[in-house]
């Protein structure tokens, strides 16, 4: 967190014993973009950390729902990888839970940066669910990241997106409204896209209801023998067309404030480097442990590599284990 005062930085020490967190900076292909804030929009709880408990609000969206919108908006390519960074007490996904990312398109005469993603227009590019084996232990591979990375789809349609995290802490969630929503969401103009129809399409609020067995449930006892990852199925883009070419430029706008006036200062920078991003699963080998092997309407890699198996979770999701 590079920009808080020191007297929010203790504000945000006192708040952390609760260990909470949010998710305020954007990686693009690897490096961490801008400041705080830049181009992720400002969540109500950049000072507290609290968490989103009501699947019903429209803070289950983009948790912005008392800050001033000031956030700029930055290019990703096509087929690269993009992420947050993870800032609380401490600096990860400290809670037990799962992750889910969304994009939204913005409608096209509509600037995303004033645009509050409703309706029913989410779909889900990213999860990481937690991993059961028939009831002996469940653990959760996106607990501890101090970042979430993953990769937009190349067949992703130019044009400006929202991109949502959200981490679902459910260490208290055997009680209706205990599961924790940790929400961000970044504001990017696709580049050098693809041809695909992303979907299923969700609304938030709309997508969950609070009720789900991914949401609302016991993670401790008895231990679960399965999870159902909260959400529709990953949109992988897979079967899509696709950029002819994946070139790494990155495109970086940025808005620096000063003061009242703002004084927009275009930074151009373009990597020339190639750096061709793997997006389609591995041809020989495998997918890696926890990758995605199978699950209704998937087209990817159905093996995984040695020594991992590939095991239902459940109708949507097969994982490498
Ligand atoms: C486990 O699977 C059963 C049968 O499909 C389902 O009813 C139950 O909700 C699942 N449990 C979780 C935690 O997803
Ligand atoms: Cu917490």
């Amino acid at each position: 967190m590079k920009s808080f005062s020191v007297v929010a930085l203790v504000a945000a020490y006192l708040a952390n014993v609760s260990a909470h967190y949010v998710l305020p900076d954007l990686i693009v292909n690897g490096a961490t973009t801008g400041n705080d804030w830049q181009y992720i929009r400002q969540t109500n709880n950049w000072q507290d950390l609290n968490p989103v408990t009501d699947v019903t609000s429209t803070d289950i969206r983009c948790y912005d729902s008392l800050e001033s919108g000031t956030a700029s908006t930055t290019s990703v390519t096509a087929g690269s990888k993009v992420g947050f960074t993870v800032y609380g007490g401490p600096n990860n996904l400290y809670h037990d839970g799962v992750l889910n990312v969304y994009m939204a398109k913005a409608p096209a005469d509509t600037d995303v940066a004033s645009w509050d993603g409703s309706g029913t227009v989410w779909f889900k590019v990213y999860e990481i669910p937690a991993v059961t084996d028939g009831g002996k232990s469940i653990t959760y591979p996106a607990t501890g990241l101090t970042q979430v990375i993953f990769t937009v789809p190349s067949a992703t349609p130019s044009g400006q997106y929202l991109i949502r995290v959200e981490h679902i802490a459910l260490h208290v969630a055997s009680t209706f409204g205990g599961a924790q929503f940790y929400i961000a969401c970044a504001q990017v103009e696709v580049t050098n896209g693809g041809t695909g129809t992303p979907g299923p399409l969700v609304a938030f609020p709309g997508a969950y209801t609070g009720n789900e067995p991914g949401i609302l449930i016991n993670i401790y006892y008895p231990i679960p023998a399965n999870y159902t990852q909260p959400g529709p199925p990953v949109w992988t883009g897979a079967g899509s067309g696709s950029a002819s070419s994946t070139t790494g430029a990155v495109t970086t706008t940025k808005a620096t404030t000063t003061s009242k006036a703002t004084t927009a200062t275009a930074t151009t920078r373009t990597s020339t480097t190639s750096t061709a991003t793997a997006t389609s699963p591995p041809a020989s080998g495998g997918a890696a442990q926890y990758a995605q092997c199978g699950g209704q309407g998937w087209v990817g890699a159905s093996t995984c590599a040695s020594p991992f198996k590939c095991t239902v979770v459940n109708t949507f999701y097969s994982q490498c284990l």
